[in-house]
């Protein structure tokens, strides 16, 4: 076992937890405007895929993007801020939870438009491709997103000139306020990878070492040129849709039930304090490092300016 790795796991998945706890408690009391969706539950996917990322490498996210703004390296302090919509945000603070990008780190943007990302990281593929290099990009989305035309005209293009993407699904069995079975046409969203002659597989979204080994393999095929893979990630959306969702589409039992069963965190903590590979105290040392970061982070944002009204219409064009 490689204790840097397991690390850094740890590290990864316990800052989006923190960072979505802080902002679920300032969305409540009102201080972050707009809609916010939270990753609780699923930061073992944003974890392990982006371990095997470089800073070259591009991820395209969605409307549920904070983990995997924080996975591919973006900094907390900026995406705190441009939650609390100020002027010291990743856009200035006219953005918002959906629209959270760092191209310094390849992170092409998080999306309110479910399924615009994939024929945007497909573009950044064959850019790529293009250009020469062995750089990769991965699109995240949900089961609902599957749904899109943009999803099977991305993977047809991205399969018949075998471009170096990743369609990384995150099938948390909700779209909204629909459990996906009841409008999607297949149990398993990687038996579509069929129709466009490339390989699907399935995978524990919740154990991070399984969602590091199989993303793994689908980048490494798509570096060295041979093309696009579906990894789907079986996981559970343990929140409301977003913040204030009053869910009544579902029961809490069902819900805490779940938790229970497949929590990343608690999962990955108790194997790794079992096999010995963290001991108890350095867990306690990461963490309160995290914490005191992302308090920092909260800070930065609350003391910071709201944009003025003279720059509304700033950025919103190139000159
Ligand atoms: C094109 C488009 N249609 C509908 C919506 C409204 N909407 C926002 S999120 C969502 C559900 C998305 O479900 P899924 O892709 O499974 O992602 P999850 O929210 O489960 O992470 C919908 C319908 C939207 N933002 N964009």
């Amino acid at each position: 076992m490689n204790k840097e790795l397991y690390s850094q796991f740890y590290k990864t998945m316990f800052k989006i937890r923190t960072f979505e706890k802080r902002i679920e408690e300032f969305s409540m009391k009102g201080e972050v405007p707009g809609f916010v969706h939270l990753y609780i539950g699923e930061e073992a996917i944003a974890t392990g895929v982006c371990a095997n990322l470089t800073k070259n490498d591009y991820i395209q996210s969605t409307h549920r993007g904070h983990g995997h703004t924080i996975a591919k390296g973006a900094k907390v302090d900026k995406m705190m801020a441009e939650l609390f919509g100020k002027r010291t945000g990743y856009c200035k603070g006219k953005g918002g939870s959906m629209h959270i990008a760092d191209f310094s780190v390849g992170m092409l943007g998080a999306n309110g438009i479910v399924g615009g990302g994939f024929t945007l990281a497909t573009g950044a593929a064959l850019a790529e491709k293009i250009k020469g290099t062995n750089n990769v990009s991965v699109v995240f989305f949900g089961d609902g997103a599957s749904n899109r035309g943009t999803f099977h005209e991305a993977l047809n293009m991205a399969s018949v000139w075998k471009l170096p993407v990743v369609f990384v699904c995150e099938n948390n069995e909700w779209a909204s306020t629909t459990p996906y079975l009841t409008t999607t046409s297949v149990k398993d969203i990687s038996d579509r990878a069929v129709g466009y002659g490339i390989p699907g597989v399935i995978v524990d979204g919740n154990d991070v070492e399984k969602v590091y080994e199989e993303s793994a393999k689908a980048i490494e095929r798509a570096r060295k040129g041979e093309g696009p893979s579906i990894v789907e990630m079986k996981t559970y959306r343990i929140k409301g849709h977003f913040v204030g969702d009053p869910e009544m589409y579902r029961t809490k039992d069902e819900v805490k039930e779940r938790f229970e069963l497949t929590d990343p965190i608690r999962r990955f903590k108790e194997k790794v304090l079992l096999e010995g590979v963290l001991s108890e105290n350095e867990i306690n040392k990461m963490e309160e490092e995290i914490i005191k970061e992302i308090d920092d982070a909260v800070k930065f944002a609350m003391e910071s300016p709201f944009p003025s009204e003279e720059e509304l219409f700033e950025d919103l064009y190139v000159d």
